[in-house]
């Protein structure tokens, strides 16, 4: 019989959290959710829609909401949490939701948890470090458990705080947390605001893919379904209050990505257009994963970033009437708030 029965996942309509759902319901039986999810413009209730309802409940509400969440604490067994405003580029234009989601959201569930000795898992990222250097001598340098915070927009100032307050409750007030720090995932049902999607759609719809200054950032990428199951093991054999990282050797950089897509989808490797940097402009991530490893019984799976990738395409090209919808609004925003 699974630990827990019943397991509140916030966030549950977005991208990684439509993942974390599908997977558990696919792999663990016994298993209810609920889903607690506001549907902001990242959320979509159709990701969820031919789940069994006998398995998964949607409940449309906000995580700032506290009576509504003491009500569903207390029906629970334990959450999973990856509600938030998840977009660097959004906290760029308008800080606020991300403070008020990320911050104040994350507190009202604690408190909650705590309240009722929930056990609770936090979803964050590895933006919370910062960012490593580009130069060769710096390539063996990758983020730990150890590594210290230091983050560079308001998306991630506001991961790191969520952080520190899980960190804190834990230690202060018994709070039976674990934490994990996770590169950038791929997959499906990925916002199309996000960079690989995004160039997807884009070259779909006519438009070509835009790389943000010189394209040698390099992300290390992860497939969605190595996070979810990443995730999974440590909130079924985690230690309380430990802070395990997820990665999967998948570092890159955004112009080999972008002439990856480009090549898989057919069209000539040069057929995009440089942009305007991002401020702030984060320069290498790149997580060692090795103590996760090491502790618990969790390997990525999906080590052939090329064959991910082509997925990922596919679902794309399969799914036109998921993203269609949106694409000429994302855009405009895109052109409206980077000149
Ligand atoms: P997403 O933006 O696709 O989904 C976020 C979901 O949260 C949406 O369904 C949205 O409706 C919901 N939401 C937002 N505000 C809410 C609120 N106030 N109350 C209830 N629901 C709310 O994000 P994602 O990419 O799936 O990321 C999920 C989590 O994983 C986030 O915490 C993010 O920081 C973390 N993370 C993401 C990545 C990545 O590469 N995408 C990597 C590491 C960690
Ligand atoms: O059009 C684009 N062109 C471009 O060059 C976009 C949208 C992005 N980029 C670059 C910026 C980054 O170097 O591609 C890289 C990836 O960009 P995003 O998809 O916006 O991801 P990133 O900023 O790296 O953050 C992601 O990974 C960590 C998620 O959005 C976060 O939620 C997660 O915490």
């Amino acid at each position: 019989m699974t630990k827990y029965q019943n397991i509140l996942v916030t966030g549950g309509a977005g991208f990684i959290g439509t993942n974390f759902v599908r997977y558990v319901i696919t792999e663990h039986p016994d298993v209810k959710l609920t889903v607690l999810d506001k549907l902001t413009y990242a959320g979509n209730a159709e990701n969820l829609a031919d789940l069994p309802d006998d398995r998964v409940t949607l409940i449309v509400g906000d995580i700032n909401d506290a009576q509504l969440v003491d009500k569903l604490m207390r029906e629970t067994d334990a959450v999973v949490h990856f509600a938030a405003e998840s977009h660097n580029d959004n906290s760029l234009t308008d800080p606020s939701p991300f403070m008020q989601t990320n911050l104040m959201g994350t507190f009202t569930l604690i408190e909650a948890a705590r309240r009722y000795d929930v056990r609770f898992h936090h979803v964050s990222t590895d933006e919370v470090y910062g960012d490593l250097p580009l130069d060769e001598t710096s390539r063996n340098e990758k983020f730990t458990p150890l590594s210290r915070y230091n983050p560079s927009s308001p998306y991630s100032a506001t991961k790191a705080g969520s952080d520190l307050l899980v960190r804190a409750w834990v230690r202060s007030f018994g709070l039976k947390a674990t934490i994990s720090n996770t590169s950038n995932n791929y997959g499906p049902y990925q916002h199309i605001e996000k960079f690989i999607p995004r160039q997807i759609t884009n070259i779909m719809s006519g438009i070509k893919p835009k790389i943000y200054g010189n394209g040698r950032n390099i992300r290390d990428w992860i497939h969605v379904t190595d996070h979810v199951a990443g995730i999974w093991e440590i909130l079924m054999h985690g230690t309380i209050g430990e802070t395990y990282l997820l990665g999967a050797n998948g570092e890159q950089d955004n112009l080999t990505v972008l002439k990856k897509i480009l090549q898989a989808m057919g069209k000539p490797v040069d057929d995009f257009e440089f942009v305007k940097d991002r401020a702030g402009h984060d320069l290498r991530y790149a997580i060692d994963a090795t103590r996760t490893q090491e502790t618990l019984n969790w390997q990525p799976k999906y080590l052939d970033f090329d064959a991910g990738l082509k997925q990922t395409i596919d679902w794309y090209q399969q799914n036109q009437a998921w993203w269609e919808k949106d694409k000429a609004k994302i855009e405009a925003n895109y052109a409206k708030n980077r000149q």
